[in-house]
């Protein structure tokens, strides 16, 4: 049990054990307790990291609704917060800390040999699910009694209980883009009692969500990976057959996934256009698997609270939900919300990570001072902290834009900018939590390697971030894609966006460097389009993640400037944007000064991966 003082490496520190204990370890052990107990070093004791309130110790946070929320909004929003900050503190991190304690466990069959595939989860997770339905997790966004700010405020939730959640955000993530998909539809009659159930706040009613996308040959390539086929019944339901490899949170009541319908000749259409996508129910009301097997749960490097299983489904009834070969595009409602969920994860565990290192340093005595009085080690948090304000911006701004559209408040170009901001942001802040959780774990030292401080279960719920919901470079292809479908229009809202907000901070003498070097980039940024669009030579797929990072690193460094020049904000805020404006902001325009886009160096991309020394020379 990890939050037991762990027994001394061989031997039991158990009294009254079978195992008899010989004289001489009785010795060693007894001068073990006595100098734990006597010795007069004390301070090379570490002390635990306490932090306190999040919402209350969250100043950006706080600083960016008092900025943005009507007073009215603020006012209820800021009550219902702090408490519950008080209850995330006394109540849910705990239950978090259970549900990292006592994983799902997979039980194929009873004892009298019957096959039941039962998951069983413990205690604490199933309150997580009561509690998610309570405090209005996915009932805020729905509800929308504040309007356009109600995505905000149910984002805003979201990040708080994110790491303390024992991953129960991960469900939430998928009923949340369940609810929108059949939304979307217009909350067909036959979905209606569904929907009622994803975004209740009654926890006996409340239903979560899975999105099986993920099959055998992989979750990135969908359209040539779903190989499970949905064959029409008499009544017009549908019976899937298929083999679904990475379904997470596999004990959720229902789920969303795609299959592909045969045609007259049983003949299954091929690609995209042969997908279709279909929502079912996981159990029926007795608890019974709804002609699904499961084959096995998943053995995950983090994410472990949570079971993610591989599922065998045999005649799974379930309905039709999308017009027939537009599974993908419906599908993508789901993406999108999952996405902005990754991006509210990714932005937690920084914040979790940071002030987690920043209480450490406060009482982490070294080289006769206290960590925080060494100016290396507070230039490594200061860093981070920079990349989490920039993260913590681009969420608010992308949930602000996803408000306004949900209620008909967004003008064509929002639209056009949430859609290509989305996968910016989930590709950015997912690498930016990868590298920040890695350093603040750095930052404990030898104590941040410890499983029992908590800290390796955040970094590696951390690290998935990058990989599910699309990698960096599908999404990175992913925001191509944006600009192909809307013909350019997207990256001319984008660039006429940051325009508009530079000048509106002409007057800010402070952040004069900051506006100069994000206008550079743009400069470079419309270079690079026009060099793009008129040499064959460069090749977009290759530039597609520099590409992503430029957008992110210059829509962001707007977003603190922006932030700097409101009224009461501090030199901090003043000093973050500059910091962040100082990186180097567009490397798309970098890297193809230096050619790396041509075919040439993907020859030689090559070359150096498998040792071909005869490709790629002279390029
Ligand atoms: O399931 C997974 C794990 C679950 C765990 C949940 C965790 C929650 C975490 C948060 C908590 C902290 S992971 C599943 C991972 N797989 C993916 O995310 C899929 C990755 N692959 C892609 O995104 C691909 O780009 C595809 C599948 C979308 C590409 O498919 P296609 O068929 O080749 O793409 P097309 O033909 O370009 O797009 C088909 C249609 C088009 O619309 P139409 O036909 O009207 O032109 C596209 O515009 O779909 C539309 N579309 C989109 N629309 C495609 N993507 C989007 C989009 N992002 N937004 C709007």
């Amino acid at each position: 049990d990890r939050c037991q003082m762990p027994s001394v490496k061989g031997i039991s520190t158990t009294v009254g054990q079978e195992q008899p204990v010989s004289p001489q370890e009785k010795q060693v052990l007894e001068d073990l307790e006595m100098s734990l107990a006597r010795r007069p070093t004390e301070t090379l004791f570490q002390e635990q990291p306490k932090t306190g309130n999040r919402y209350l110790e969250d100043t950006l946070l706080r600083s960016y609704l008092k900025t943005h929320l009507p007073p009215k909004v603020l006012e209820e929003v800021h009550q219902d917060l702090e408490r519950f900050g008080n209850r995330l503190l006394t109540e849910i991190e705990p239950l978090g800390w259970e549900c990292e304690l006592n994983p799902p466990v997979f039980r194929q069959f009873d004892a009298w040999g019957q096959r039941v595939d039962r998951i069983d989860t413990c205690s604490a997770w199933r309150r997580m699910k009561e509690i998610s339905a309570e405090e209005g997790l996915i009932a805020e966004a729905y509800e929308r009694r504040y309007s356009n700010w109600s995505r905000l405020y149910q984002a805003v939730k979201l990040y708080l209980f994110s790491t303390s959640s024992g991953g129960f955000n991960c469900p939430l993530a998928m009923t949340d883009g369940a609810a929108k998909v059949i939304e979307s539809l217009g909350i067909p009659g036959s979905l209606r009692s569904a929907f009622d159930c994803l975004t209740s706040r009654d926890p006996k009613k409340f239903w979560t969500s899975g999105q099986w996308m993920t099959e055998r040959r992989g979750g990135s390539d969908v359209a040539n990976g779903t190989e499970t086929v949905a064959r029409r019944q008499p009544d017009g339901t549908y019976r899937l057959y298929g083999f679904k490899w990475f379904t997470s949170a596999a004990d959720s009541d229902v789920t969303l996934t795609l299959a592909r319908i045969p045609d007259a000749e049983g003949q299954c259409p091929q690609g995209s256009r042969g997908l279709s996508l279909f929502f079912l129910r996981v159990r029926d009301e007795q608890g019974k698997l709804n002609n699904i097997q499961v084959q096995r749960l998943k053995d995950k490097l983090g994410t472990r609270q949570m079971a993610t299983a591989e599922l065998w489904l045999q005649g799974a009834r379930a309905e039709l939900i999308s017009a027939e070969g537009r599974g993908v595009a419906s599908i993508s409602n789901m993406l999108n919300i999952t996405r902005i969920h990754n991006v509210i994860g990714a932005v937690a565990s920084m914040r979790r990570m940071i002030s987690l290192s920043r209480e450490y340093a406060r009482r982490r005595v070294a080289f006769g001072k206290l960590l925080k009085d060494h100016p290396l080690h507070m230039q490594t948090i200061a860093r981070m902290e920079v990349q989490w304000r920039g993260a913590f911006l681009l969420l608010m701004e992308v949930v602000r834009l996803l408000g306004l559209a949900e209620t008909n408040l967004a003008s064509e170009q929002d639209q056009l900018l949430l859609r290509l901001l989305i996968p910016v942001a989930k590709l950015y802040t997912g690498k930016q939590a990868t590298a920040v959780a890695v350093e603040a774990m750095e930052s404990f030292g030898g104590q941040g390697y410890m499983e029992d401080t908590g800290v390796p279960i955040i970094l590696r719920d951390t690290l998935v971030l990058s990989i599910w919901e699309g990698t960096t470079n599908i999404l990175s292809l992913d925001v191509l894609r944006s600009l192909a479908k809307s013909q350019g229009q997207v990256m001319a809202v984008f660039l006429s966006t940051v325009q508009k907000k530079l000048e509106l901070l002409s007057g800010t003498a402070g952040l004069a460097p900051a506006v100069q070097r994000v206008r550079g980039a743009m400069g470079s940024l419309t270079q690079f389009l026009e060099k793009a669009g008129s040499e064959p030579t460069v090749t977009m797929e290759l530039a597609a993640r520099d590409f992503s990072y430029s957008l992110a690193r210059i829509y962001t460094g707007a977003l603190l400037m922006e932030h700097a020049a409101r009224p009461g904000a501090s030199c901090t805020d003043t000093c973050a944007a500059l910091r962040w404006c100082n990186q180097e902001l567009c490397p798309v325009a970098v890297e193809s000064g230096s050619g790396s886009y041509r075919a040439g160096a993907a020859l030689q991309d090559s070359a150096l991966v498998y040792g071909d020394s005869t490709v790629g020379q002279g390029d």
